[in-house]
């Protein structure tokens, strides 16, 4: 974006309201007042929420921000993470309680309660204790959605190890970059992963990874899929099973300080090196533990949550390990792949658990439209009574259909904005309290300030369009990029500079009740003819055609008017294939619902659209097919085959 119009050339007119229903607001956890509490002195509401937390040491001060952009939050405070998660449960007398319903992708089943997880945590602290890590070395842990996982970075946590989970579907290129980057002492993986209902080895691809790996002392291996075949490397590797099961039930927790680092995350940036984005302990377990109270109404005890995310990506790390577990939750952790061994997976688990909150991502949701309604319509979804939604702008169309045909048409949806950086919810509908709206993720959370700002960072009006940015710090915010000051500080902060502004990258809108509207990355804004049309809108509104399943827009180079608007559509499984009529019917239709000006300039039907592994799709590369380019990097693809598939049904006209 260059020049400031007025406003980015939104034109959704979603307007609906779903004010929450009496019954929901007398039982929720938060109300209205939160906000005027927070905004009246944001310090004493934070450390109010820090309260929740089991403290070994009490903070002397709330927030030191005059190291900005490096905060630190309930300074000289003392905390043990996993204490927090798993001990202090067990001694309130919740030793019984079930913390994970195990879900293996093959129907095997596993449960562990508190207890039991105190115990796993201890003999999996002790491990490492035993192998030599120490507070402030880096562990990074492979491995898919098994108990296991969760288990080891909680040990992690409790010896004051940093952990730097990489995402089991990675490549051996990227977990060895990782690995270097955070100079990894011990490795965590399985032999194997199930993954669509077949065995596949992991082991191999992580000693490929690892070969020559200069700070790799040893790698531990979970026996999952029993491959007679692992490979075991003489005095490096270990079994799981030989190292944990043998030790002590007993570890006394360490009491760290707040500021003492808990993990690295990579995520990828604008340049192709990943950012190992860096969080700490007590302000990050304060926030994902009060966001998960407020933003799910979760009740301990009584919800049983799931969140289908990997812990490979952050919101496995706030919203399945950290946030929940100290919330005292009971929630379904599933292994496998959510049409496996068919369709109806994910509604059948809700139903067997009695599922109450569900949290997904707005990718998963349009495909379990693609699906058709008839298959969560032959489940018994009652127990629900929150859905949630992360990851990226969800159309109005699809969170229609999610509280409709999930939601039972009465249940509120919360669409929850956020980034790996900010640790934790930052803007979001609170059910009970807000009346939402479909597609926006409405209001910064009590405690939060986010703003949406014009190119000199001034705020917007009503109805105005700009960039997001953070005005105040917030405990769980990233305290910098592993290695890389310099980065941090110019990725994040040298944009608004002398304001001191936290650039999140993401384009955003006020509506005309002051509303955000989230409309996707800043690069994905295309400015057309001088007018500035966001792909989500545009993606919108095609998908809001009765024919079109999922839909993807790019703003290629285009001579006359700057950009052009070429949109990527999969059809619906009984729309006609889709034919030189049924492109046109889609242009008028966007013309129809936004305008004469989003009307693309051409519209390819494909069978797939390329994905990252976190379900983002790549736009880089669909423009790069829009613009006749060479098709660039395809590795961080989910499945690389894929733009195979587009190009092939492209040139055979299919
Ligand atoms: C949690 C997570 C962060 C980026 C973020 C934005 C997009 C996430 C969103 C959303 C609109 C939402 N994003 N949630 N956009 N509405 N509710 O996804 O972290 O993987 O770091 O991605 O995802 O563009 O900047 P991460």
């Amino acid at each position: 974006m260059t020049e400031q119009s007025p406003g980015l050339s939104n034109l959704l007119t979603e307007n609906r309201t779903f004010p929450p229903s009496p019954e929901f607001a007398e039982q929720a956890n938060a109300d209205t007042s939160w906000y005027e509490r927070a905004e009246s002195d944001r310090e004493a509401f934070w450390a109010e929420q820090a309260e929740r937390l089991h403290w070994d040491t009490k903070w002397s001060q709330v927030l030191d921000w005059s190291g900005a952009p490096v905060a630190k939050w309930f300074v000289g405070g003392k905390l043990n993470v996993a204490y927090n998660c798993v001990d202090r449960h067990v001694e309130s007398g919740h030793g019984d309680q079930v913390a994970i319903h195990w879900v293996g992708e093959p129907g095997d089943t596993r449960d562990l309660t508190y207890a039991d997880l105190k115990n796993e945590v201890s003999k999996a602290a002790n491990a490492l204790t035993s192998l030599g890590v120490t507070a402030g070395d880096r562990v990074a842990i492979q491995l898919q959605m098994i108990p296991e996982a969760i288990v080891a970075m909680l040990a992690c946590a409790r010896i004051g190890a940093l952990h730097s989970v990489v995402f089991g579907g990675f490549s051996p290129t990227a977990l060895r970059q990782r690995v270097d980057d955070a100079a990894a002492k011990v490795v965590i993986t399985s032999d194997g992963q199930y993954r669509r209902g077949k065995a596949a080895p992991m082991k191999a691809n992580v000693d490929e990874a690892l070969a020559g790996a200069e700070s790799v002392e040893k790698v531990i291996v979970v026996r999952r899929t029993g491959d007679p075949e692992t490979p075991m490397t003489e005095g490096r590797d270990v079994w799981w099973h030989d190292l944990v099961d043998e030790q002590s039930v007993e570890h006394t927790p360490e009491a760290f300080d707040a500021e003492h680092p808990l993990f690295i995350l990579y995520t990828s940036g604008t340049t192709g090196k990943p950012k190992g984005i860096l969080h700490t302990s007590g302000g990050y377990l304060t926030q994902v533990a009060y966001t998960h109270n407020v933003v799910f109404d979760h009740k301990p005890g009584e919800d049983v949550y799931w969140c289908t995310a990997d812990i490979g990506w952050v919101t496995g790390h706030s919203y399945i390990v950290y946030g929940p577990l100290a919330n005292r939750v009971t929630q379904v952790v599933y292994e496998g792949t959510p049409n496996t061994p068919h369709e109806g997976r994910h509604w059948e688990i809700i139903q067997k658990y009695k599922v109450s909150i569900y949290y997904t991502a707005p990718t998963l949701i349009r495909t379990f439209m693609k699906w058709g309604d008839d298959i969560p319509a032959r489940y018994d979804l009652s127990s629900l009574r929150v859905l949630g939604s992360v990851g990226e702008p969800i159309n109005p169309e699809a969170w229609i259909w999610y509280r409709e045909h999930i939601g039972r048409g009465e249940i509120p949806v919360v669409d929850t904005w956020w980034q790996t950086e900010t640790g934790a919810i930052m803007i979001s509908p609170l059910p009970g309290v807000t009346a939402t709206k479909p597609g926006s993720a409405q209001k910064p959370l009590p405690g939060i300030s986010a703003i949406v700002v014009d190119d000199t960072g001034k705020e917007v009006p009503p109805g105005g369009g700009g960039y997001l940015v953070l005005d105040k710090p917030w405990p769980s915010m990233l305290r910098g990029i592993w290695g890389d000051d310099e980065r941090f500080r110019e990725t994040y902060w040298s944009r608004f500079a002398d304001l001191g502004y936290y650039f999140a990258g993401d384009g955003a809108k006020y509506d005309d009740d002051g509303d955000i509207w989230l409309l996707g990355r800043v690069d994905d804004v295309m400015n057309v003819s001088g007018h500035r049309i966001s792909t989500t809108e545009v993606e919108s509104a095609l998908v809001s055609h009765p024919t079109v399943a999922e839909a993807a827009v790019v703003g290629a180079t285009d001579p006359t008017t700057g950009q052009g608007i070429v949109a990527f559509v999969i059809l619906r499984g009984n729309a006609a294939d889709g034919g030189e009529q049924a492109v046109q019917d889609l242009r008028n239709h966007v013309a129809k619902e936004i305008g004469p000006i989003a009307k693309p300039r051409q519209i390819m039907i494909v069978p797939e659209l390329p994905k990252t592994r976190s379900g983002k799709i790549m736009r880089r590369l669909l423009r790069d097919i829009a613009e006749n380019r060479q098709i660039g990097d395809v590795t961080t693809l989910a499945d690389s085959s894929v733009m195979d598939l587009i190009t092939q049904g492209l040139q055979t006209g299919k």
